[in-house]
């Protein structure tokens, strides 16, 4: 039976070996029993640039090939802390870079794939900080720099876009609903994917009389980690079992 699985913010770091050890676990079991695996953004809790070789990502890379080798599919959506994953990356994995919206076809129910952040529209700053740093001038300047130096601008740079959101409204960092709508429309989705809020959910409703459904991912912390799996009898979410 065909098989789908999605993960989303895992934020791997060498802060966070029990997630890294959760995660190389999953890839050597789990995964790869699946077809298809899509990761939905911030899978790195930073990225700054393809030629960072600090640990965990050697080890990550090599168990994403593993995977990608052994017959599943990878598949990866770029999110708001590794959004400089580039095709040095994809080539050394054999993971596929895809757009943020991607529209696919899963048995039948056309599904929108997301990291999420396009969807917190309440927050116009956060929104305009992202325009900026992902401009191509300022992407190229950046991928310039030492990697030392790339590594403190990052630091800098995630206090500056606020995860100053100690400071923002709950609301404000939650999906806003007639984006979501918005996008589904767009796309004549039936079904979203989405991680990046960390409030992991099945949100059913209906549009323009149609029954849809938004899903979003668990954050990974430690031994907890949850996926989605979806396979021809419909979508489940799945705990990560200790194998
Ligand atoms: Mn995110």
């Amino acid at each position: 039976m065909t098989e789908y699985l999605f993960i989303s913010d895992l934020h791997l770091s060498a802060d966070r070996a029990d997630t890294v050890q959760c995660f190389l676990r999953f890839l050597e079991g789990r995964a790869s029993q699946a077809d298809h695996l899509y990761i939905l953004g911030d899978l790195f809790d930073t990225w700054v640039g393809d030629d960072d070789r600090h640990p965990p990502i050697p080890e990550v890379k090599q168990a994403l090939r593993r995977l990608s080798c052994g017959g599943a599919k990878l598949w990866l959506i770029h999110g708001n802390r590794d959004f400089l994953i580039g095709e040095a990356f994809c080539r050394e994995t054999g993971a596929e870079l895809l757009t943020d919206p991607s529209l696919i076809d899963l048995f039948g129910t056309p599904t929108l794939l997301m990291h999420g952040d396009l969807l917190c529209t309440d927050d116009q700053a956060y929104l305009e900080f992202r325009r900026e740093i992902r401009q191509p001038a300022f992407i190229q300047h950046f991928l310039s720099q030492p990697i030392e130096q790339r590594i403190a601008l990052a630091k800098a740079y995630r206090a500056k876009s606020g995860e100053a959101n100690s400071l923002k409204s709950e609301a404000i960092m939650d999906v806003n609903q007639q984006a979501v709508e918005r996008y589904l429309s767009e796309h004549q989705a039936e079904r979203l994917i989405h991680g990046h809020t960390h409030r992991a959910a099945d949100h059913p409703f209906s549009l323009a009389e149609r029954a849809v459904s938004r899903h979003v991912l668990a954050e990974w912390r430690g031994e907890q980690a949850e996926i989605i799996c979806v396979t021809p009898e419909g979508l489940r979410r799945e705990a990560v079992i200790r194998n």
